[in-house]
C-alpha cells in the first residue's frame, strides 16, 4: 500500500464501451491506493460516456465536461490543470489512454522506477519485458520507427517510447512547466502533443526520465482508434525536426 496523492488523467473521446471497464480495475487497486483520484475528460463525446461516469457514484472518480469536441491536447491540458488543482509539490499526476488498453496495475512499478530519482516514468513499448497485444502491423512499424528516428535526432536521455501516453509525472514537475509555458506548455493540437510534453519537461533543470516495460492490451480495444494516422506523421516529424539537436 501507498500513501502517496495520484491523480490519474484520462482524456476520453467517445469511450463508453471501454472506459467503464478500465474503471472496474481502478476500484481494484485503489485500496492498495487509498489517496488515487481518478479524473476523466470527457471532451465533447456523443456516445454516452459522460453519462456511464457519472452512472459509477464515487468521490474519488470525476468528470471534466467539455461540450464539445476539442481535441486530446486540450484534454490534456484541462487534466493537466484540474490535476494541479488537487495536488501539491510532493504528489503524483498519472495520464493514460480511457480505452482499457493500459493497465492501471503497473502503477507499483511506476512508483517504484519513480523512487529511483526520476521526474517522469514512462510505460514503455521498447523496454525488455514489454509486452503488446493485438496492435496492427503498420502502427507496430509507426511507433517503433518514431522510437528509432528520435533516438537518433531528437534524443532525450532516458527515453525510448516517446509517443505512448501512460505515463506518471511528479506533481512539481508538471507544475513548474506549466508555470514556465503557460499555454505553451502544450502548443500542438494533435496526438503529438503527448511527445511535445517530454520535450517541454526536458527543459527543466535536470529533468530526469525513467522507463519500465510496458504491458499494452490493444487486443481489449472494441471501437476504432481515434488516431489520424498520417496527420500524425506529419507532425511528428516536424516535431523531431524542430528539436533535432537541442535536447540530450
Ligand atoms: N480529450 C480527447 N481525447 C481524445 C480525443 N481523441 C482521442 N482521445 C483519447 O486519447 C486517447 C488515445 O486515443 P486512442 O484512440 O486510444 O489512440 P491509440 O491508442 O493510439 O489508438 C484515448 O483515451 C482517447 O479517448 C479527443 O479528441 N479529445
Ligand atoms: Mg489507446
Amino acid at each position: 500500500m501507498t500513501s502517496a496523492k495520484i491523480v490519474a488523467i484520462l482524456p476520453a473521446y467517445n469511450e463508453v464501451q471501454e472506459l467503464p471497464l478500465l474503471l472496474e480495475q481502478y476500484k481494484s487497486i485503489k485500496p492498495d491506493f487509498p489517496n488515487l483520484h481518478v479524473v476523466v475528460i470527457d471532451d465533447g463525446s456523443t456516445d454516452g460516456t459522460v453519462a456511464a461516469v457519472e452512472a459509477i457514484q464515487t468521490d474519488w472518480i470525476e468528470i471534466v465536461k467539455h461540450g464539445v469536441n476539442k481535441g486530446l491536447a486540450q484534454g490534456m491540458r484541462s487534466g493537466f490543470t484540474r490535476a494541479l488543482e488537487l495536488t501539491s509539490d510532493d504528489d503524483f499526476i498519472m495520464a493514460m489512454d480511457a480505452d482499457n488498453t493500459h493497465m492501471p496495475d503497473q502503477l507499483p512499478q511506476l512508483m517504484a522506477k519513480m523512487n529511483e530519482g526520476n521526474d517522469v516514468v514512462i510505460a514503455s513499448r521498447f523496454r525488455k519485458g514489454a509486452k503488446m497485444y493485438g496492435i496492427p502491423p503498420h502502427r507496430q512499424l509507426f511507433s517503433r520507427g518514431v522510437s528509432i528516428l528520435f533516438q537518433l535526432f531528437a534524443p532525450m536521455r532516458g527515453v525510448r517510447d516517446f509517443s505512448c501516453g501512460y505515463r506518471l509525472y511528479r506533481a512539481s514537475t508538471v507544475r513548474a512547466s506549466m508555470e514556465h509555458w503557460g499555454d505553451k506548455f502544450i502548443s500542438e493540437d494533435g496526438f503529438a502533443s503527448m511527445t511535445e510534453i517530454l520535450y517541454k519537461i526536458n527543459l527543466n533543470p535536470g529533468a530526469k526520465f525513467g522507463e519500465i516495460p510496458m504491458t499494452l492490451r490493444y487486443d481489449q480495444k472494441i471501437g476504432a482508434t481515434k488516431m489520424p494516422f498520417w496527420q500524425n506523421i506529419k507532425d511528428m516529424l516536424r516535431l523531431m525536426w524542430e528539436n533535432r539537436g537541442n535536447s540530450s
